[in-house]
């Protein structure tokens, strides 16, 4: 420990009149890399891994979170006895929520101060709906949080029908303004352009049950051997291997959050009549519509609508719209 850090840690503990070096009082700062609700591990500055649990009072804070503790936080910890304590956590750069249950108004938070997110979708077995792609975007723009798409599984593709559809579906997300890399964990050169996006950065990777999420990291970063599942051929569902979204750190800098099979990922927090700010598509046009507050559901004069029939805005985002919208 080196005599920032000591600063740092003052500077931050909320009461000025607590100030206290924690080179002589014990505090130590780490980072949440699993939580599974009363403990969490945190790894600390010198990488060393501990179970941690909650001051008692933090529990009972934040309410609507059933976590209060969330991969990605950074927290200051002490050690009584044998036990390390959460004694508190730093400020949030972001944090990305999900419901904890379809109809429950409490958040999850899922991870935080992470700088992007990588959508894994997969071209087959099991093939990605673009619902889901849509829904994780909107959630990333709400929070401004980049976000990246990786077609996996583009060596399954064995018709020229299939590929010319997923081709278009790259376009479609790259014209709107993502970054797309059409993968296979198979193809060395499309690995090694996931690693160029992952290096240095902390990165929440998220995807249906299946898609290749734990294959993709094992293969670019081959010492971290995460559990990967089997995919049943027949229902092409795939076996839930992960269950608590982990961070696990790249051996070329940077970490990745795993998280589990994300079933109503996002949406709490957006307004649905701020929905459309979250299709960037659709965002350009604001200010176009006759009405200010249009829903873009079926106001006269929607330029939004004007685009869809005309092709300029996919359909399928269109629809992708307005399931958030009616759900929301
Ligand atoms: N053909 C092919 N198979 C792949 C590819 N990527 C992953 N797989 C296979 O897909 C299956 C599921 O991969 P996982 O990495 O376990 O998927 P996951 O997204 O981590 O799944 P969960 O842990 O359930 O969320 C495994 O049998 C992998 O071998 C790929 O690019 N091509
Ligand atoms: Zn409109």
């Amino acid at each position: 420990m080196d005599i920032d850090f000591c600063l740092s840690a003052k500077i931050k503990r909320k009461n000025p009149e607590h100030y206290f070096c924690p080179l002589t009082a014990g505090v130590l700062e780490g980072t949440v890399v699993k939580s599974t609700g009363k403990y969490s591990l945190v790894k600390l500055i010198d990488g060393k891994v501990v179970t941690t649990s909650l001051k008692g009072k933090m529990r009972l804070q934040k309410s609507r979170e059933t976590h209060v503790v969330a991969v990605g936080d950074k927290v200051t910890l002490e050690k009584r006895n044998d036990d390390w304590i959460i004694e508190d956590i730093l400020p949030r750069r972001n944090q990305l929520n999900r419901k904890a249950t379809k109809l429950s108004r409490s958040v999850h938070v899922v991870a935080a101060n992470i700088d992007q997110i990588l959508i894994i979708a997969s071209a087959k077995n099991p093939k990605t709906p673009l619902g889901f792609i849509d829904r994780v975007t909107a959630t990333a723009e709400s929070y401004s949080i980049p976000s990246i798409l990786i077609i996996n599984k583009i060596d399954l593709l064995d018709s020229d029908e299939d590929v010319e559809k997923w081709t278009n579906i790259g376009r479609l997300y790259q014209d709107i303004g993502f970054e797309v890399i059409p993968a296979s964990i198979y193809d060395t050169e499309s690995m090694e352009k996931v690693l160029e996006i992952l290096r240095g950065r902390e990165t929440l990777v998220t995807g249906q049950s299946g898609v290749g999420k734990s294959s993709i990291i094992n293969a670019i970063d081959p010492v971290l051997n995460i559990k990967t599942s089997v995919v049943s051929n027949f229902n092409e569902k795939g076996k839930h291997t992960t269950t608590f979204a982990e961070m696990h750190k790249l051996s070329f800098g940077g970490h990745v959050i795993d998280t589990p099979g994300v079933r109503s990922f996002g949406l709490i927090e957006i307004d649905r009549r701020f929905l459309s700010h979250y299709f960037p598509e659709m965002e350009a046009l604001l200010g176009q519509c006759k009405y200010y507050d249009c829903t873009h559901l079926d106001e006269p004069g929607c330029k939004v609508k004007e685009m869809v029939d005309r092709g300029e805005i996919a359909e399928s985002r269109y629809m992708s719209y307005l399931s958030m919208y009616y759900e929301g």
